[in-house]
């Protein structure tokens, strides 16, 4: 197995699983591409669950599985009345799996408001078949729908098919056979994606090009679209901000300027005609290097707004992206004390500015998807404004496709992260569900790509699954979305499924300790940000350069965030801002994200804080060892081919995180001038060598 199949591999079920599981399908109502997309489904898993094909009825027989909308619930069903009333309250995209019995005959009823909501309650009917809970097929009983509306995708894929900070091949989305040669994986992408609920993808890299807007791509864009429109999916598309002036077809791209307003008014206009439920745009603009409204000295609501009028009258939305930095200018006059202040103090003033189809997009932390960074203080800040949480899946910094890394841990970190705003209980998940503003979204920066592995290893594909997961819901518990997984991935057997979902859950600590522990960030190696450089201090801007981030010397390390620094707590509710202001009260865990300490603080644990750090490398370094020893054990229970693949990633992840490890240690050692603490190993080689280590293709170390 490559594991092209992700997780949806139907295996044919134990014996004793199989009573009750339903030999027939009954769709009930007008069909539709969307219950052709069901019944597709539904057929090939029990095809590969029962090894026979199941017969497609018009009329239910014992333990038939019935799809019907609401307004379809026939005559003869028990339970219609209830259904009914369940069916109110789970809105557009929600769903039911009931038995019933219908004619007298005991069925699995899917029932749901839309035909979306039986697609996915057909998948989630699925899935639950597939747990070791094995509550057996006549007892599931089901109901859920999203707690946020927009679930999307963004794909960092130029239209060269390369992928920015993809690990995982090429882009899928082949540019130059499209429109008119439309590859199968489409398919496969929208089902896996509907397996989850993910309900749109931003086709195209942030980093955007003014051709995207010609009419050959919104050509391509909308084969696309009509692939996956049947499984919800909606499509949309990264603008780059100087696209009419590029194109030559207007003078300026001023966001006031009429010319310009109506340019976008006629290009959105284009696009609905080729696709007429085309999501919207998704812009990154005066950030790094990118055009945008600044550059003519508007702001970022002047910008956003202008788009939104262009789509608004299609029901389309704008995606506005909060990721930001001090300017050019600011920064080359030493101006740019503290990015992570950024986005806060650029978006937050502009709160009820921004037209109410533009939703701001703000990244789980306030630099940039480091392994470890407290919630973004933007979340419950701007409670006018509906805001989408921005998480990474791809592994930019997390060792890219080779380190394993089960990222559920840490989104559900920051969405469980309590605000506090208000002086009361207001989690990061409760300000984008509206709970205290208006309803937001949430996005995940795709790690899919062209490899068979669709994602590079077969556990990053872990990170697409419950990033889809816990867009549908923001309450589930990482645990449990990783034990589904695997249990879908590899096998239900307890044997396998403790071990790896232990695994899984340790594995992100592991690499925050031998890369970034103690609220260290941004070390990494220039520019492709695999492997340590903590020593790098020549960037052209001073806050790329990691020295600017540990800020290490004779006398301590960290930086400073508080009162005495760049005050960056104050953008936190007071309660919490209290809480990060003071070394002692801060998590050892971000201790020098918020504080500049002494070499010889003491920590909780007894430990200085040189002692400290060391520590953590060391037991990074012991982790991802007892991940590859630990997978060893799994042979019995995995296929060849995955298991082999997975044991040389480990493998080079555990020499890896000795580099790190060895490397950090080294260069920190050098700076502090302190000597290894009692008992500690040497590094392997000289920092000299470490520092010499370069690779703009490829690592080699
Ligand atoms: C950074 C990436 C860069 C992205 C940028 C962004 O290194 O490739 O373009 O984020 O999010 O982390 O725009």
């Amino acid at each position: 197995e490559d594991g092209y199949q992700l997780w949806l591999r139907y295996q044919p079920l134990p014996a004793a699983q199989r009573a009750h599981v339903p030999d027939s399908i009954l769709v009930l109502g007008a069909d539709s591409p969307t219950k052709g997309a069901a019944r597709a489904e539904l057929q090939r898993a029990l095809l590969g669950m029962l090894g026979k094909a199941p017969g497609i009825v018009d009329k239910a027989r014992l333990d038939t599985i019935v799809l019907a909308r609401g307004a379809d619930l026939p005559a003869g069903l028990d339970t219609a009345s209830a259904v009914r009333d369940e069916l109110k309250k789970l809105g557009d995209e929600g769903y039911l799996v009931r038995r019933a019995k219908l004619n007298g005959a005991a069925v699995t009823l899917v029932a749901a408001n839309t035909d979306a909501g039986l697609l996915y309650g057909s998948f989630a009917w699925l899935r639950e078949l597939q747990l070791p809970s094995g509550k057996g097929a006549d007892r599931i009983a089901l109901a859920s729908s999203p707690t946020l509306p927009l679930r999307v995708l963004n794909h960092w894929d130029n239209l060269d098919r390369s992928v920015e900070r993809g690990y995982a091949g090429e882009s899928i989305w082949n540019w130059w056979e499209l429109p008119n040669i439309i590859d199968p994986r489409y398919t496969d992408y929208a089902r896996a994606n509907a397996s989850l609920g993910i309900n749109g993808t931003v086709l195209n890299n942030v980093n955007s090009k003014a051709e995207v807007l010609g009419a050959p791509f919104i050509a391509k864009a909308a084969a696309i679209a009509d692939v996956l429109r049947p499984y919800g999916i909606r499509v949309y598309l990264s603008v780059r901000w100087s696209t009419p002036l590029e194109m030559k077809q207007t003078k300026t791209a001023d966001p006031l300027d009429p010319e310009v307003a109506a340019w976008w008014k006629n290009k959105a206009d284009e696009i609905y005609r080729t696709i007429p439920d085309f999501g919207g745009f998704l812009v990154k603009a005066n950030s790094e290097g990118q055009p945008g409204p600044q550059d003519y000295r508007r702001n970022h609501a002047d910008g956003a707004n202008m788009l939104a009028r262009a789509v608004a009258p299609h029901k389309g939305i704008v995606m506005w992206r909060a990721f930001v930095y001090a300017s050019p200018e600011e920064s080359k006059a030493g101006k740019a004390h503290d990015r992570a202040v950024e986005g806060y103090d650029q978006f937050i003033p502009l709160d009820c500015k921004f037209d109410d189809n533009v939703l701001v997009q703000v990244k789980n932390g306030a630099i940039d998807f480091q392994p470890r960074e407290p919630a973004h203080p933007m979340f419950g800040a701007m409670p006018k404004t509906p805001l989408i949480m921005e998480f990474q899946i791809t592994k930019e910094y997390l060792g890219f496709a080779t380190h394993l890394a089960y990222l559920g841990p840490m989104f559900q970190e920051t969405l469980e992260f309590d605000t506090r705003i208000g002086g009361r209980k207001l989690t990061v998940a409760d300000t984008i569900q509206g709970k205290q503003g208006r309803v937001g979204g949430i996005a995940g920066v795709a790690n899919i790509g062209s490899s068979r592995s669709w994602s590079g290893s077969i556990f990053d594909q872990s990170n697409w699954y419950m990033y889809g997961r816990m867009a549908w819901d923001q309450g589930l518990d990482s645990r449990v979305i990783a034990r589904e997984w695997a249990a879908q991935t590899f096998s239900p057997d307890a044997r396998l499924l403790d071990p790896v979902v232990n695994m899984m859950m340790r594995s992100r600590e592991a690499v925050v300790d031998y890369m970034t522990p103690l609220g260290l960030n941004h070390v990494m190696g220039s520019s492709h940000h695999h492997g340590p450089a903590p020593w790098v201090d020549n960037l052209e801007r001073a806050d790329w350069n990691p020295i600017y981030y540990h800020r290490a010397g004779r006398d301590g390390i960290g930086f400073d965030r508080t009162a005495k620094g760049s005050n960056a707590v104050a953008q936190y509710s007071p309660e919490v801002a209290r809480r990060f202001a003071d070394p002692k009260t801060t998590p050892p865990e971000l201790l020098l994200w918020f504080h500049r300490l002494p070499w010889d603080y003491r920590m909780a644990s007894g430990r200085t804080l040189w002692e400290e750090l060391v520590t953590r490398y060391d037991h990074g370094v012991a982790e991802a060892a007892a991940m590859q020893a630990e997978w060893q054990r799994m042979k019995p229970f995995v296929d060849a081919q995955r298991f082999a693949d997975t044991a040389q990633r480990l493998a080079q992840q555990h020499v890896e995180a000795q580099w790190w490890r060895d490397a950090s240690i080294a260069y920190f050692q050098d700076v502090s001038g302190l000597p290894l603490p009692a008992g500690v190993r040497k590094p392997a080689q000289s920092l000299e060598h470490y520092k010499s280590i370069r690779f703009p293709y490829a690592p080699g170390i």
